[in-house]
């Protein structure tokens, strides 16, 4: 009887604690990137960690400056074979990159702005923040776009990337 009551015990235990894990969870951790591309790709968090990473800093609404890594855009938009540097030019000027997010949340931004040779700044898809991994409210993958003056392009949550032609 003690024993039949210290399994349920404990198997109340085991249900609340991967029940708590389970919470902390991110949802499926790879980025699609796709539209008007020959070479749509999935992206999966393992294969970023064996990219170039780097970290940038992005103040949040707190005003606290906090340290994100992950990867640049433009390398991952590049396993996409999407136009870089000397090829950005002529119609691939009017291509732009739809952010979206699992929220719903979405974000335009124009295929140079990614791009060093246009641009000083890096925007970087982070997944780790100070080291760790990002706040499942967060992550698994943050769109980072440091020096603005406004957060609001900083997207949560990143799942896709798509790719189109502005068209008049
Ligand atoms: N997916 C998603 N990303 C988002 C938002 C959102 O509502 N959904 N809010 C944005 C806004 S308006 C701001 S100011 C920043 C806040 O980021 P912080 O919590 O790091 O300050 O997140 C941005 N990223
Ligand atoms: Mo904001």
């Amino acid at each position: 009887m003690i024993n039949m009551k210290r399994s349920i015990k404990l198997l109340l235990i085991v249900t609340i604690l991967s029940a708590s894990l389970k919470a902390q969870e991110h949802g499926p951790s790879f980025i699609t990137i796709r539209g008007d591309i020959k070479t749509p790709v999935k992206i999966y968090d393992n294969q970023m960690l064996t990219m170039d990473r780097l970290t940038v800093q992005l103040t949040g609404r707190d005003g606290t400056a906090r340290n994100y890594t992950g990867v640049s855009v433009s390398n991952l938009l590049k396993l996409a074979k999407l136009p870089q540097g000397k090829e950005l030019r002529g119609e691939n000027l009017s291509m732009y990159v739809m952010v979206k997010s699992a929220d719903g949340y979405q974000l335009v931004f124009s295929l140079p702005e990614f791009d060093s040779s246009f641009h000083g700044r890096t925007i970087i898809l982070a997944d780790r923040l100070e080291g760790g991994l990002l706040p499942v409210k967060e992550g698994p993958f943050r769109l980072i776009v440091p020096n603005e003056k406004v957060g609001a392009r900083s997207s949560f949550q990143v799942t896709e990337f798509i790719v189109r032609y502005g068209k008049d």
